[in-house]
């Protein structure tokens, strides 16, 4: 028997995300209130704001850009706060979202918008040579538009989003027209990529509902806890990735939480921007929570405002709870969510972050799931199996990846994660191992495949393959290659770094080959000429600690 969610279940709306978010009647606070800080520039943006510049940016698309139902809108960015205003303004004329990672590299890049076919890019002032290059060297063929005012000479002669921004303003008429086609259980809202089980990056598809559903799932957890007049989020996670996009962006727009957002991880602007803006909750993964619990500098600043932080993205070990804990007198519970889930699935009860440490939680309102054992059948209760999800925030499939799709999602809308895990008596998930390919570092991902494409093109490299190994001290797993020679090649020590050195210059920085490069004999594979990951695993670790 599937194991249904314990909380109450909810309603969800039948709106798009742009009704959901700026139309819904009863809104608790006024269009005057600060929603979001941008830790860089300093600048606050009040809701009426934000919804102001949305509607502005989503009248440019129309008039500048002759913008259609399901046009797609690539950003690569940084977190900057004019990230809001283009996502929101896109989705307000029923276009589609695709961000893109801020670290790629051209080609990465280029692969992206390839496969959104993405018509226009916003794109940081810092960027805009990369994306030139792959104009240059991949042939791209779309608008580019920028994020900030133009402050150094590449960036002449291209538009700004302020000096495009159709200050005409809009009215209720034309906004329901804009979004009248919007279908929300069928039309995307975002194409967000992750390597799902197996291969390489493949465009989510999240619906307006998905998105819609998953921030009152997480509402119904987090919203008793937090206040929009007396609380704020700290957002250093990117929102590229999944966990900030819906976590952070659309949960404090929706709750009124502020939000403060950094433009990337840095310890002790960290703690600094505790300290200055009071911050109660902060959305963390586990490599920060090490920083935390270690570095000296932290203790110079008092943290006490914060209530609570989630972790969330990767394993968190009870040992790293306990750490902070007893250090910092901070409390952390646990996430648990997939780009696939809209992220999120599972959360830990503020009430319940140490009981017991080690839990992702519960499973969200509106959700079931089956613990799957290897012959087919359904795990009892307690025993670990592949976990299968499904809820209104399971996605629509991989953008035009049939294959693939059918591969994850069972005909009764099951969708299978590629973790291991188990329910308990008490109705808490315990995540256990990953079935898939995945390597996570930092939690970001890592997809085995596509590191193991490049480096077979490698000249010395005939066979590989690629495995992340656990790294206690950083609390991360490390990307880390298993090779054989080509006929007549020497493997040895200083080849392998010079690999490893010449993959860190073709992928983006977390992709790197922190765990090295490592000569074998043969890569373990099955009759198929499959990769045996798990016996990958066991001559890895045999190579490792040797
Ligand atoms: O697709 P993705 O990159 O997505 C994420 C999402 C993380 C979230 C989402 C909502 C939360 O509330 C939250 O706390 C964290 O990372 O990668 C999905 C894979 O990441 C691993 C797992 O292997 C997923 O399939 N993962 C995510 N959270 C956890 C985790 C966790 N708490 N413990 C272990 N592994």
């Amino acid at each position: 028997m599937p194991f249904q969610s314990l909380l109450p279940p909810i309603d969800i709306p039948d709106a798009d995300i742009w009704e959901f978010l700026f139309e819904r009647p009863g809104r608790a606070f006024p269009d005057h209130h600060i929603i979001l800080t941008d830790s860089l520039t300093k600048a606050q943006h009040t809701f009426g704001e934000i919804r102001t510049d949305a509607l502005q940016f989503a009248k440019t698309l129309k008039s500048r850009y002759g913008w259609n139902k399901g046009d797609v809108l690539a950003i690569y960015s940084p977190n900057c706060a004019a990230m809001s205003v283009l996502i929101w303004g896109c989705l307000a004329v029923g276009g589609v979202v695709s961000t893109i990672n801020p670290s790629y590299n051209a080609e990465e890049l280029t692969f992206q918008i390839q496969d959104t076919r993405a018509r226009l890019i916003a794109v940081y002032p810092e960027l805009v040579n990369t994306v030139r290059e792959a104009i240059r060297e991949f042939k791209l063929d779309m608008e580019i538009l920028l994020l900030d005012q133009a402050t150094s000479k590449e960036c002449a002669n291209i538009p700004t989003l302020s000096s495009v921004l159709d200050n005409a303003v809009v009215s209720k008429e034309e906004r329901s027209t804009w979004r009248k086609s919007i279908v929300p259980s069928q039309d995307l809202a975002f194409l967000i990529y992750s390597s799902g089980t197996t291969g390489r990056p493949k465009g989510v598809m999240l619906t307006h509902r998905n998105i819609v559903a998953n921030i009152l799932q997480i509402s119904s957890v987090e919203g008793p806890n937090l206040s929009w007049e007396a609380d704020k989020v700290l957002g250093f996670l990117p929102l590229y990735h999944i966990y900030g996009l819906t976590c952070l962006l659309h949960r404090s727009l929706y709750s009124g939480v502020p939000l403060v957002i950094m433009p990337k991880f840095d310890l002790e602007a960290f703690c600094s921007l505790v300290m200055t803006h009071k911050v109660t909750y902060a959305y963390v993964a586990p490599p920060v929570l090490v920083m935390l619990s270690k570095h000296p500098i932290v203790t110079n600043f008092d943290l006490s405002s914060l209530r609570m932080m989630n972790s969330g993205a990767a394993p968190l070990t009870r040992e790293l709870v306990e750490n902070v804990y007893t250090r910092l007198n901070l409390r952390v519970k646990q996430g648990y969510g997939l780009t696939e889930t809209s992220p999120t699935t599972h959360l830990q009860l503020w009430s319940d972050w140490n009981n017991p440490i080690g839990s992702v939680g519960q499973l969200l309102p509106n959700m079931t799931a089956k613990i799957m054992l290897p012959d087919g059948k359904e795990a009892p209760l307690g025993e670990a199996g592949e976990i299968w999800l499904r809820g209104p925030n399971i996605f629509k499939g991989y953008f035009r990846n049939d294959i693939a799709t059918k591969d994850s999602l069972t005909s009764d809308g099951y969708f299978k994660t590629g973790d291991v895990g188990y329910q308990n008596s008490m109705g808490l998930f315990f995540i256990t191992d990953r079935l898939k390919e995945l390597i996570k570092y930092n939690g970001f991902q890592v997809p085995p495949a596509e590191l193991e494409g490049i480096l077979i093109s490698h000249p010395k490299v005939s066979d590989v393959a690629t495995l992340g190994i656990y790294d206690k001290e950083r609390a991360t797993e490390i990307p880390c290659a298993f090779g054989v020679p080509t006929d007549g090649v020497v493997g040895d020590a200083l080849l392998a770094k010079e690999i490893v050195q010449w993959l860190a210059k073709r992928v983006a920085p977390h992709k790197r080959l922190r765990g090295g490069f490592h000569w074998v004999e043969a890569i373990p594979k099955s009759a198929a000429g499959k990769i045996l990951r798990k016996d990958l695993r066991l001559l890895a670790n045999e190579i490792i600690t040797t």
